[in-house]
């Protein structure tokens, strides 16, 4: 039987396990990639491993998080993470380089290779053929010691891309449309390949935009192949001995697959507060815009950043539009500065920021009260963007810059027949001045008062008692569980200060709850934690002193983040049950063997419940143990 590239990538990195989809595998890791937000911890789990140097053949760490320095703590963190990164064998992409994912498609990452991210984007270098996933920062802490990374192989599904987009239409909506049809659950324990004689109709940092959102689908990571497209741009970028082809063997099997027909689309938006919320733009024409904001590792390449420079030029925005741009890497900075789109972006009144997440993650530029804020990004989970009462929609470069210039939500459509034609460039601008090679001289780690020590983890007891500290919804996200933004984004490196914020957008009183109760259980509905990669939304609820979390169904890197950190992620076995359960229930749960299903007890309403998990022998084995640092200090991969 033929295999398809996702198989035939996973075929070669596997370590243990085969390739029927559900199996538990472990896959070697060729490229680790860590952020600054979740690296601090990360590195200093890697720290606590014990290894001299990394064992991947490249790791990059990145500072695109957390720039906005309003105290010593960003700018301490950047010192820390460059000098542990030198320390260990691990690029450093200095502050103003760019965001990681834009960064790394330009200079770093190889078709056909693995790569395992401490960020939920991660799989943007799906774009180049690349098995990409994220994941929590232990995973890559343990990744760059030599470890193999665990996970369930996942089914493959298969997008047949049809003709090629219309004008004013592009990538970004080819990723709506998939989000609508499969929601945020609908890519959970998948890979989605992309295929089909669209494929050759998309540039790499296209491709990139589907790659990136893919994320908001709740998918394993999504892949297109390897072919002529990508052999052009990695040449641009002067990385032609990084080409290989790959693609499908010509009988190659899918678990499912989907067709997307790219002349039947038009620009699409998601509406407030979800990724899959997605209408037309023509459904919500006319609806008053007050800010615009262009960027993120989903749309901030060479190519959108020319398509809105090119709507804007000559031309003013809307009185009442704030609009903010961040190129995606000092590259697409200086390459639109060199050719004047910079200038007319300047000109046209939008507001240029540095090459980082910024608004994407709530680091400045929070809307005004009640805002239509249009966004290139990929989340509008609420309140990501710093304004809890914020409207925030998701949608291309190409609306966006129709928005900036009516104050309305406009189809581009409407800026005129011609849209923008923006060639890829034959050659990028190539100069890694601000990547810092690793040293191999004696480095001091320089450790500002803002880093404090890993939170140790207790091995679980025989029975866990106490009550439910709080009941939620579904599709709470990392950002309910421990949220972002300009004031918590700081506290990343200290744990007893960021668990004050646990749950601070669902209920604030739940840290000082959990503390006074001494801990406890948190009940969940269906994608209990999707969006982002933060172990911190599991390492601080631990800290808490939260030993289990119940629901009907939990997002996968969360999932894995919770077993890291030796919290029990426990499923109803009847879905009906989570009704049953009240927030202040006193629940007792005898876990001195793991096999399931195991009998949860209400001591309060004197019944009990079946509640189950998919957890493997090593899954097990690290809860016991208290969580995976523990586990792995026993000597055990
Ligand atoms: C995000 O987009 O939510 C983030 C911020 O990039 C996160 C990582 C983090 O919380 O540090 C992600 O996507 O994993
Ligand atoms: Fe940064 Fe936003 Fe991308 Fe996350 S989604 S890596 S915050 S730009």
């Amino acid at each position: 039987m033929g295999l398809n590239i996702v198989q035939k990538i996973f075929k070669k990195h596997l370590k243990s396990g085969s390739i029927a989809p559900g199996e538990k595998i472990s896959i070697k890791i060729d490229q680790t990639l860590t952020q600054d937000a979740t690296g601090t911890m990360a590195y200093l789990q890697f720290e606590a491993i014990g290894i001299p140097k990394v064992k991947t053949k490249l790791s990059v760490s990145y500072v695109d998080h957390n720039t906005l320095q309003t105290g010593f703590e960003n700018a301490d963190d950047h010192r820390f993470l460059q000098t542990i990164a030198s320390k260990h064998g691990i690029y450093f992409s200095r502050p103003g380089n760019g965001i990681c994912h834009q960064v790394h498609l330009e200079r770093f990452g190889r078709p056909g290779e693995t790569l395992l991210g401490s960020d939920s984007h991660t799989p943007t270098q799906g774009g180049l053929g690349m098995i990409a996933i994220g994941a929590g920062g232990l995973d890559v802490a343990l990744a760059m010691a030599g470890q193999p990374f665990h996970l369930s192989m996942p089914k493959v599904l298969r997008v047949n891309l049809k003709n090629k987009l219309s004008p004013w239409v592009s990538a970004k909506d080819i990723i709506l449309e998939i989000l609508r049809r499969l929601t945020v659950k609908g890519g959970v324990g998948k890979v989605l390949e992309y295929s089909g004689p669209g494929v050759a109709t998309l540039s790499i940092p296209e491709r990139a935009t589907i790659t990136n959102m893919g994320a908001e689908l709740g998918a394993t990571t999504s892949i297109f192949p390897s072919d002529g497209v990508t052999k052009e741009f990695l040449k641009a970028q002067g990385r032609l001995n990084d080409w290989v082809e790959l693609g499908p063997d010509k009988n190659a099997q899918y678990d499912e697959e989907i067709e997307i027909d790219l002349k039947q689309l038009e620009p699409m938006i998601a509406k407030p507060h979800m990724p899959d919320n997605v209408c037309t733009v023509k459904e919500l024409a006319g609806t008053k815009v007050h800010q615009v904001a262009i960027g993120s590792c989903t749309n901030s390449s060479f190519k959108d950043l020319m398509t809105v420079a090119k709507a804007l030029k000559g031309k003013t925005v809307h009185p009442d539009v704030s609009v903010v741009i961040s190129p995606g890497s000092k590259q697409v900075f200086k390459m639109i500065a060199d050719n004047g789109a910079l200038a007319d972006l300047i000109a046209s009144g939008a507001r240029i920021l540095e090459s980082t997440c910024g608004p994407c993650i709530g680091m400045g530029q929070a809307p005004q009260t009640e805002a239509v804020s249009v966004r290139t990004f990929n989340r509008n989970f609420q309140g990501r963007s710093g304004t809890k009462n914020a409207q925030v929609y998701l949608a291309s470069p190409e609306v966006a810059a129709a928005c900036a210039l009516t104050g309305e939500i406009t189809d581009p459509r409407k800026l005129g027949a011609k849209a923008p034609k923006i060639q890829e460039p034959k050659k990028y601008l190539i100069d890694d001045n601000l990547i810092v090679a690793p040293s191999n001289k004696k480095i001091e780690v320089f450790r500002g008062p803002n880093i404090k020590p890993l939170p140790k983890s207790v091995a679980m007891p025989g029975t866990l008692c106490g009550s439910v500290l709080l009941k939620t919804g579904d599709n709470i996200t990392t950002d309910h569980i421990m949220p972002a933004g300009a004031k918590i984004l700081p506290l990343r490196s200290n744990i007893p200060a960021i668990s004050e914020h646990v749950f601070a957008s669902v209920d604030p009183e739940f840290p000082k709850r959990a503390k006074e109760k001494g801990g406890g259980f948190v009940l969940g509905g269906a994608n209990y934690g999707q969006g982002s990669s933060r172990e911190h939304a599991a390492l601080a609820p631990m800290y808490l002193g939260v030993r289990a979390v119940i629901t009907k169904s939990f997002a996968r890197i969360h999932l894995a983040n919770l077993i890291n950190f030796g919290i029990l992620p426990l499923t109803f076995v009847n879905e009906k049950d989570y009704d049953n359960v009240a927030q202040g229930d006193e629940l007792e749960l005898a876990v001195a063997k793991l096999d399931p299903p195991l009998v949860l007890k209400n001591k309060t309403k004197g019944t009990e419940y079946k509640v189950t998990h998919s957890l493997g022998d090593r899954d097990m084995a690290i809860l016991k143990a208290g969580g995976a640092l523990g586990y792995v200090k026993e000597g055990k991969d």
